[in-house]
């Protein structure tokens, strides 16, 4: 496989007390604009069948299990499982997970045309914080409420194509990426619920939030050599906003396609792998140009030590 039509369902705001089964519904009618132009691979945001509840404090964590799926498919999804099956389209999809052990993540899954989940990811960069912090304009809890990822960044050859996933704020280190790159990743899917002010700073105008988003985006995708498809939940949730901005970039970095609105907005473009070989056969062709004796604090050390003088 060298081409494929890969669509980006950008999804508009989850209010708290819709339903699952109602977000599923939204999400069959972009699946089916998705089928009707051709789409063979579609992908879907980050905790795409709830509201974005990090932004809530409770004391109890076990009060929010209900936003948790304890088994996928299940009853709510599995109309949108065999709805891309019968369509022969492989997806992408975020929700929040919690495990037989009880443990919870923030994951995302590639769903095979066949209907097989073929890769499981959990977050593993988790922004914000784990207690009630009053100065911030709102709270971000993902550290209350999601442990960190325990998968890594793997990737599958799905459709013929080597894919990969990464979610939210995972988009803006670049270790996420490189993982991913040095296992030939030619399509990285990330879904992203990101607040359009910054809870810290009501100086970063929602402008230079959408400019960091793309930039790391596209960054990634051209430091990689792999198409990305970033696609947002976003949109009024219950009186708090986030940013739209979902995009498209091919493997030189260039958006090939980009949400207009914030709603529920079917994105899509045809993507040529064979275009990801020519970057890993020259500009980042990490077996000729890497020095990887130079990289060692990238994995040695966590945060910053600077020098004594
Ligand atoms: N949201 C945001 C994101 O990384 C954020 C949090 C926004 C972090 C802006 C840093 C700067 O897009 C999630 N859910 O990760």
């Amino acid at each position: 496989m060298t081409k494929m039509i890969i669509g980006g369902a950008q999804i508009g705001g989850i209010q708290k007390a819709e339903t699952r089964e109602e977000v599923v519904a939204r999400m069959m009618a972009l699946m089916d604009q998705a089928h009707e132009k051709g789409v063979e691979f579609l992908t879907y945001p980050e905790m795409t069948l709830t509201t974005f509840f990090p932004r809530f404090y409770v004391e109890d964590r076990a009060e929010f299990d209900h936003w948790f799926e304890t088994e996928m498919p299940n009853h709510a999804t599995a109309p949108l499982f065999a709805k891309a099956k019968g369509y022969g389209m492989g997806f992408s999809f975020g929700y929040c997970e919690l495990t037989p052990e009880g443990e919870h993540f923030n994951t995302s899954i590639i769903v095979s045309p066949e209907g097989e989940i073929v890769l499981k990811y959990r977050k593993t960069h988790l922004p914000g914080h784990a207690e009630y912090e009053p100065e911030r304009s709102h709270q971000h809890l993902e550290k209350r409420y999601f442990l960190a990822g325990d998968t890594g960044f793997n990737v599958v050859r799905n459709q013929g194509v080597i894919m990969g996933l990464a979610i939210c704020n995972d988009r803006r280190w670049p270790e996420s990426w490189r993982v991913m790159g040095l296992q030939g990743v030619q399509l990285v899917t990330i879904g992203y619920n990101t607040p359009s002010q910054n809870n810290l700073s009501k100086d970063e105008g929602i402008e230079r939030r959408v400019y960091h988003h793309e930039l790391s985006v596209c960054a990634g995708a051209y430091q990689n050599s792999t198409y990305a498809v970033a696609v947002a939940k976003c949109g009024m949730e219950d009186g708090n906003h986030m940013f739209a901005g979902s995009i498209i970039v091919d493997p030189d970095g260039f958006v090939i396609a980009r949400a207009t609105g914030e709603g529920d907005e079917l994105i899509v473009a045809e993507a040529d792998f064979d275009k990801c070989a020519f970057g890993k056969s020259t500009v980042f062709n990490f077996e000729a140009h890497r020095r990887t004796e130079h990289y060692g604090l990238i994995v040695s050390q966590t945060g910053v030590k600077e020098p004594a003088q």
